[in-house]
């Protein structure tokens, strides 16, 4: 077998499967791309490794600043590539993160409350210890990572099956801009994406409304993971394009967390919130409203809801966001 270091990927392919209980809500054919089921567990692997590959082999050490996922995959990267590697976390991620990475050979540190305190120390100690910044979204070669999750589609649906649209979670816009990018490798670009985020980590939302980025004055969302102050330019820069139709649609902290038991009850996979917030728009009927108010079509092609994932959950952590957020 080819090692990991010899130019094959670090990220795995993963299944396309039809889901039966989403279909039959949506009256249309809805597929989930497992991504869940990564090493790290989440899709932050396939941007992550493709960068490093690029960018690390001769570091003397890699640094990256996370809401949590990011973390565990540059971690895994860095423990396959023989690399050291430190996380840097804000406080608001949960303790099981801290221990994951510990896992994974990491060493953790825990600054600022929110990710972006986080990653004004990644960026200071990358300057002063002179270590790779690993940024967790917002960089060419991690969107190009990323778009092998819509080759991966087109290759399993086979020719001449175009998805309806496209579902994914908004965060800092690292997966967006993926995704995007491998719509227009397959000559998808037509094909409308819908792009969800919690109200309270809604940098993407919020910059599509004003016609401009726009910095959040805090992060109030339990889904931590999609909690970028700032999405990064490109995504922004893909909601203006005229040759693309990107729906940015929000949901509250109770669908996306109800999404993740509905998930957890229906498909047996526990998942994060940040990834529940794409589920949500299948199970809180967003989806038919876009399609009663004629923004997406009333007969709906195939339905890809990309289950990016997520490490920051287990049945303990479920059960405290459920008392928090009163469910
Ligand atoms: N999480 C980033 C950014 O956090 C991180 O550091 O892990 N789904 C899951 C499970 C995620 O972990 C993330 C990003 C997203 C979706 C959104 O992806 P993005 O940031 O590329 O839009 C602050």
């Amino acid at each position: 077998m080819k090692s990991s270091m010899n130019n094959s990927h670090f990220h795995v392919n993963t299944p396309l499967l039809e889901c039966m209980g989403m279909s039959k809500r949506l009256g249309t054919t809805v597929y989930l791309k497992m991504e869940n089921s990564q090493p790290s567990g989440s899709f932050k692997i396939r941007g992550i490794g493709h960068l490093c590959q690029q960018l690390a082999r001769q570091s003397k050490g890699v640094v990256c600043s996370s809401g949590g996922n990011a973390g565990v995959a540059t971690a895994y990267v860095a423990r396959k590539m023989g690399v050291p590697s430190t996380i840097i976390i804000p406080s608001s991620s949960p303790q099981l993160v801290v221990q994951r990475l510990q896992d994974e050979g990491a060493t953790v540190k825990i600054v600022g409350k929110v990710w972006d305190d986080a990653n004004a120390e990644a960026l200071r100690l990358a300057e002063a210890e002179g270590l790779t910044y690993i940024p967790p979204f917002d960089h060419p070669l991690l969107w190009q990572g990323h778009a092998s999750v819509i080759t991966e589609v087109a290759a399993s649906l086979g020719p001449g099956v175009k998805p309806g649209a496209v579902l994914v979670s908004v965060g800092g816009g690292g997966l967006l801009c993926g995704v995007i990018q491998g719509l227009k490798n397959v000559a998808w670009m037509d094909v409308p994406v819908v792009a969800m985020e919690t109200v309270g980590a809604d940098s993407f939302n919020a910059a599509v409304k004003a016609g401009t980025l726009v910095t959040l004055d805090d992060i109030t969302s339990e889904a931590k993971c999609l909690g970028a102050k700032t999405v990064c330019k490109q995504a922004f820069e893909y909601s203006q394009s005229s040759e693309l139709n990107i729906i940015s649609e929000l949901v509250t902290d109770q669908q996306a967390l109800q999404a993740v038991q509905t998930f957890l009850d229906e498909e047996r996979v526990l998942v994060e919130m940040a990834c529940g917030a794409a589920l949500a728009a299948v199970y809180s009927g967003l989806i038919g409203r876009l399609q009663d108010e004629g923004r997406l079509p009333t007969l709906l092609g195939p339905l890809v809801v990309i289950v990016c994932g997520g490490s920051s959950i287990n049945m303990e952590q479920l059960s405290s966001l459920k008392h928090k957020l009163h469910i």
